[in-house]
């Protein structure tokens, strides 16, 4: 397959004012008649037409009410077209029962629905599906389903139809059809300027119960949107909709988002406080794009990080918000290391904007979403928050209507501020995380820190430019008080110092605060300062991430010298713990430890090639040392933050549960399991009763509750997936991949359904001891089921390959086990082109 290239970009030769959409469904053959004026591009000089289509049937084509015979090329059709606007229409039979891949139009539990982003609309009819072609839409459904919805407002319905028409221009990808036994939980807002919105949730008969929370979570984000954006809503109804088939989180087609139902429904008894918390931002998120997405658009999938770093960066503003700044930027960051830097070190690194691509699907990863919500924060903490309010005011008004790239974005920087944003676009075009060394010296009362920036090459870019590093600096004095509050340091060289005067004695730093650049800090320290800075940091990232570094250090030393836990570390961290003045959730999150694969990365950096079982039992003795070490707080705390209030999943209800549940983590690790059947037997929330079966499979006294847990929740597909995780992931390493491999063979397991093959092959991966186990059974396991869902379901494969990204860390042995499994992968016949990349790629 050949790549595209943004350096390729030409703008479309023919526009679309209008669109006109009928669909007569059935299962296996709906027909779709379109209805299309199209005009010459004045700023284009070549009229070659040619249409996108996938899987379609052609039945009839029209031009003026001629009939005209297309040529049925690769990927579409051309057809020779007048030198003047003309009325296109079109008939074509697609297969939405069979349409396994779940993009275009499909069928999930009896219903009709689509996915279009990126490239879907070409499944459903021929079009110019490419987001530079913004049209209005309008929209008719026929069939014999009670509910039919369509983007825009209704327009007419009666007996086995339904029309709707959407006034805003939008491309392709942002189309949306649903129909299906539906029933709604309604709701009302009224925007600030007095529209009159309808709200709807629509899911199937059963789970209307399970809709207020993301209802509440919806009108939220509403009113966020006006007061810190003065965004409002556009449409005079607003329909969400839940899908139990589906390839990823969400999809915010205009006024008709569509949802994977574990995105949205949640209820006390099936969902945790942390899916709680995700239905909230996830909500939050699709409906931010409303603006950052639907009414400003991407003028080519290169631009994809301008809707979504923005709409991402907007979701955690939000949730700041609405729960703790803090405890929701040590979150970010803890997923941000585990995730994008992750990627950024491998074989699979990539610029936030990319320069090409086989499959845009492949590029929906943590360097576009999250890599570039850190680029707009770092640009927000440059220009301050008020020359920020007035750049993006300046883009909405400027660009609304229109389908934009990166420059636009800075554009409206550059001109609000005068700031030249040349060297800060290289956070867009060069990947790898930045590597940012500090040395420091004191004399004379002044204190000097000296940076050296260094990125590392990746795939296809050997030389990396210095880049503009906002560094947040605190500096605390030897009895702990702050005698320099955060200053933001603007790095722009390769090497630059900072000095600070009048200071008294040799003050301690606090850098990188808020965890203010995507870099990788690196900086010699010693255990008493990293305590100190648990202790005594006011900023409450870096007071987390120097417990993190303590921990880090501590099992690093254990695993490479076969060190005993650290005994700072266990002193640090029961301090830190049994400090009351601290927010719970703040305790909880730096009671973690980091992860296996965070570990092993570590290593590698080291030099150390890392053995997955050794750092799996590394973890495990600094466990048990902990548990040993707070046995008394561990029993205080897991009393002390019962909640007894009726059931809210708010931040300080959670952070409660958190803290218990981690007080209850360790307690198990010395009473076999007592305390967390008591509490599995109590509980009335599925907080609480998984926190509770964690702990019994990690004591490996769960069998029984893992059977009453199917027993209680055979019925419920989304609580089920939780069910298949756990025991996956609890496993112990060598029980991995046949624990994974007998679930497989459980009725209740369905590979065409993507959250539940995610929840058993997902979760081998998540299990890195267990994945990475000598035996290579792991990867063997693995690469099975990617074969078999290829031809089902390419998007969903492509997507998982990710779990080999890091190979190369690994010995001889993994190594060749891996890359055997690898190319078993690519020598698949008809291997689809989205895992083709992928595994290219990973395989390098
Ligand atoms: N924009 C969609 C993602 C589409 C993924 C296509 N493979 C959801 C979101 O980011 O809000
Ligand atoms: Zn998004």
């Amino acid at each position: 397959p050949q790549p595209i290239y943004l350096a390729d970009y030409t703008p479309p030769n023919w526009l679309i004012d209008d669109v006109h959409l009928t669909f007569r469904l059935a299962p296996n053959a709906t027909r779709v008649v379109s209805r299309i004026a199209f005009r010459p591009n004045p700023d284009t000089a070549s009229r070659d037409f040619f249409l996108h289509g996938e899987a379609l049937t052609l039945i009839d084509a029209r031009i003026d009410q001629k009939p005209v015979t297309p040529d049925l090329v690769e990927g579409g059709l051309r057809c020779s077209v007048p030198d003047a606007p003309f009325i296109w229409e079109c008939e074509v039979e697609i297969d939405p029962a069979n349409n396994t891949a779940l993009e275009g139009l499909y069928m999930s539990s009896g219903m009709y629905c689509t996915q279009c982003e990126a490239e879907g609309f070409r499944k459903i009819t021929y079009y110019p599906d490419r987001p530079d072609v913004m049209a209005t839409f309008t929209v008719r459904i026929e069939g014999d389903m009670p509910v039919m919805l369509s983007n825009g407002n209704p327009v007419s319905q009666g007996p086995g139809f339904a029309e709707w028409h959407d006034p805003w221009p939008k491309p392709a990808y942002l189309f949306a059809l649903v129909a299906g036994d539906l029933v709604n939980h309604p709701g009302q807002f009224t925007t600030r300027s007095g529209r009159e919105v309808e709200l709807n949730i629509w899911v199937r008969p059963g789970d209307e119960g399970k809709c207020a929370f993301a209802m509440e979570a919806l009108k939220k984000s509403m009113t966020w949107d006006e007061d810190v954006y003065g965004c409002e809503y556009d449409l005079d109804i607003f329909n969400i909709v839940a899908v139990d088939d589906f390839n990823m989180g969400a999809m915010e087609n205009k006024g008709l988002n569509i949802f994977n139902s574990s995105c949205v429904l949640a209820s006390p008894e099936t969902s945790t406080d942390a899916n709680f918390e995700r239905i909230e931002a996830i909500i939050a998120h699709e409906y931010f794009h409303n603006w950052t997405g639907n009414r400003i658009t991407c003028r080519d999938w290169f631009q994809l990080c301008l809707k979504e770093g923005l709409t991402v960066y907007r979701d955690a503003e939000f949730t700041s918000d609405m729960r703790s700044a803090p405890v929701k930027r040590i979150s970010d960051v803890i997923a941000l290391r585990a995730r994008q830097f992750r990627e950024d070190n491998g074989p699979l690194a990539h610029p936030v904007r990319p320069e090409s691509f086989v499959e845009i699907n492949n590029f929906y990863t943590a360097t576009i979403y999250e890599k570039g919500a850190e680029v707009i924060g770092m640009l927000k903490r440059l220009v301050g928050d008020d020359a920020y309010a007035e750049a993006v005011r300046l883009y909405f008004n400027r660009h609304d209507g229109q389908a934009c790239t990166i420059e636009d974005w800075l554009s409206a920087f550059q001109d609000v501020t005068g700031r030249d944003l040349t060297q800060f676009k290289r956070w867009y075009s060069q990947a790898g995380t930045p590597r940012l060394k500090v040395t420091e010296d004191f004399k004379d009362g002044t204190y000097t820190l000296h940076f050296e920036q260094h990125t590392p090459a990746t795939p296809g870019q050997p030389q990396k430019a210095p880049q503009v590093i906002p560094i947040a600096v605190g500096l605390l004095g030897p009895n702990g008080h702050e005698v320099m509050e955060t200053t933001v340091l603007e790095m722009t060289e390769a090497r630059q110092s900072f000095s600070f005067e009048g200071l008294t004695a040799r003050p301690v730093p606090s850098i990188l605060r808020d965890f203010s650049a995507p870099v990788i800090l690196e900086r010699a320290t010693d255990n008493a300062e990293r305590a100190f800075l648990l202790a005594h940091d006011t900023d409450p990232f870096n007071k987390w991430e120097a417990g993190r570094a303590l921990a880090r250090d501590g099992l690093i030393a254990q695993i490479r010298e076969g060190a005993a836990p650290d005994a700072a570390y266990l002193d640090a961290i029961h301090a830190m713990a049994r400090d009351d003045s601290l927010d719970p959730a703040f305790r909880a999150l730096a009671l973690g430890l980091p992860s296996q694969d965070d570990l092993a990365q570590t290593l590698a950096d080291l030099g150390t090639t890392p053995d997955p079982q050794t750092i799996w039992e590394a973890l495990e003795t600094l466990r048990q040392a902990r548990a040993q070490h707070c046995q008394d707080l561990a029993t205080r705390l897991h009393a002390q933050f019962q909640v007894t209030d009726p059931y809210r999943p708010d931040a300080e209800q959670s952070g409660a549960r958190a803290l218990a549940n981690a007080a209850l983590g360790m307690i198990s690790r010395l009473d076999g399991g007592a305390q967390a059947q008591r509490q599995y037997d109590a509980a009335d929330n599925m907080t609480q009763q998984l926190a509770a079966l964690s702990c019994l499979l990690q004591s490996g006294t769960g069998a029984e509750a893992v059977q009453r847990f199917y027993d209680q929740w055979r019925h419920d597909r989304l609580v089920i997936d939780k069910w298949f995780t756990l025991q996956i992931v609890h496993a112990d390493p060598q029980d991995a991949a046949a624990t994974a491999a007998r679930l497989t063979a459980h009725p209740d397991f369905d590979m065409k359904n993507p959250n539940r093959f995610r929840a058993t092959l997902g979760a081998l991966a998540a299990n890195p001891a267990g994945f990475h186990h000598a035996s290579g059974a792991g990867y063997e396991l693995l690469a099975e089921w990617l074969i078999r869902l290829d031809p089902v379901n390419p998007q969903t494969t492509a997507r998982m390959c990710s779990a080999f990204e890091t190979w190369k860390r690994y010995d001889a042995a993994r190594q060749d086990m891996i890359a055997g499994q690898l190319d078993r992968i690519l020598d698949t016949p008809g291997l689809s082109r989205d895992t083709t990349e992928m595994v290219s790629r990973i395989r390098g």
